[in-house]
């Protein structure tokens, strides 16, 4: 997408011109052409026929006609000073505004963020509380493979891991390392197909620099709920029906087969349908699951890092007491969430900044355009 990228480049030379233009099409200056006499009377004579035109014109111009106001004509005598030209009106009426291409405009306002479930997946997301965001936008796609190589090919962003990794946690240390180990090769960095797949395994850094780099910042916490869910309480991003296979690449059956596959525990399927991608999708590949402005993906293919550092709600924020290094907020589920609250836009989790894992990605949000 490249919309901090210069989209005009200069000639050999550096100099610029209009477009539709080029240097062999320049006059050539300085030739002065020969006249014969012939043609300078011709030229008299139509020269004499302009002026007595010309008299006419102004003449006309001054004899008043019954209901037309008189007009000045042209005099040769200086006319007094004038006043500068009044500034043009300013336009009335709204202004579209405008963001980079590939991203939607998100119109400010004000939403109830977070949730009042009991549900424990939702624990970290409670309680619902006013909130209201700028006007801003927001990637309508995820960060697509090809997107952050455009970026890791020229130097000016470190290459995206081949490798899950995450912090062990409470998880038993064999267990961890051999979850690790299953879920790498789902790190699209690997293959060779997967250009148009989100990103993945990348930590937060890496994403909040592909989003500078591109003259925007990745979104706050606030500004990707609002963007999901809006201001009119839905329960999903698209509305309020059950997610489903169309909805959102989430774990379905081709997921449960994989886990078992690859020897992991096994968990259950937010769905009993297959839905075609046992890892991730290429981004936007799920449109019936469209959140408003367009948005794709905002429930499941990846979770997506946000800027914000996790804090609780309600200030209980015990956990932070063992976390080993700053943690971020992602949102939105991925490809293996099986439980339908993961498809909820208020669901949010904290993670090490310096994880980097199949399944997290990111978007990137910017200020529109003036
Ligand atoms: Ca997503």
């Amino acid at each position: 997408m490249g919309w901090a990228g210069g989209s005009t480049v200069p000639d050999a030379r550096g100099a610029t011109r209009p477009p539709g233009t080029s240097a062999s099409s320049s006059l050539q200056v300085g030739a002065t052409p020969r006249r014969s006499p012939l043609l300078g009377l011709a030229l008299g004579l139509l020269g004499g026929g302009v002026v007595v035109a010309g008299l006419w014109f102004a003449f006309a111009q001054t004899v008043p006609t019954e209901g037309t106001p008189v007009v000045k004509a042209p005099s040769a005598v200086a006319d007094p000073p004038r006043s500068p030209a009044p500034a043009p009106a300013p336009t009335t009426g709204p202004i579209a505004p405008r963001c980079p291409d590939g991203m939607a405009f998100i119109q400010g306002g004000k939403f109830y963020m977070g949730t009042d479930s009991d549900d424990p997946v939702l624990a970290t997301a409670r309680p619902a509380h006013a909130a209201e965001v700028g006007s801003f936008c927001l990637d309508l796609r995820e960060v697509t493979v090809d997107d952050y190589r455009s970026c890791s090919s020229v130097g000016e962003c470190k290459r995206a891991f081949r490798n899950s990794e995450w912090p062990q946690g409470s998880t038993h240390e064999q267990e961890w390392r051999d979850s690790m180990a299953a879920h790498s090769p789902l790190c699209n960095e690997n293959a060779e197909d997967r250009g148009a797949h989100p990103v993945n395994c990348v930590d937060w850094g890496q994403a909040d620099h592909y989003c500078k780099r591109r003259g925007g910042a990745l979104p706050t916490e606030a500004q990707w709920e609002f963007a999901a869910r809006g201001s009119d309480g839905r329960v999903y991003s698209w509305g309020d029906a059950k997610p489903t296979e169309k909805h959102m690449n989430g774990c379905g059956r081709e997921c449960v087969d994989w886990r078992a596959q690859v020897g992991l525990p096994p968990n259950d399927a937010l769905y009993a349908a297959n839905d075609g991608w046992p890892g991730t999708a290429p981004a936007g590949n799920f449109p019936e699951g469209m959140a408003a402005h367009g948005l794709l993906d905002m429930a499941g293919n990846v979770f997506e890092w946000t800027a914000d550092e996790y804090r609780g709600y309600a200030g209980d924020d015990a956990e932070a007491g063992a976390a080993t290094s700053r943690r971020r907020v992602i949102r939105g589920g991925a490809f293996n969430s099986f439980q339908p609250q993961f498809a909820d836009p208020a669901l949010r989790f904290p993670q090490d900044e310096g994880a980097h894992t199949h399944g997290i990605g990111f978007r990137c949000a910017a200020a529109p355009l003036r």
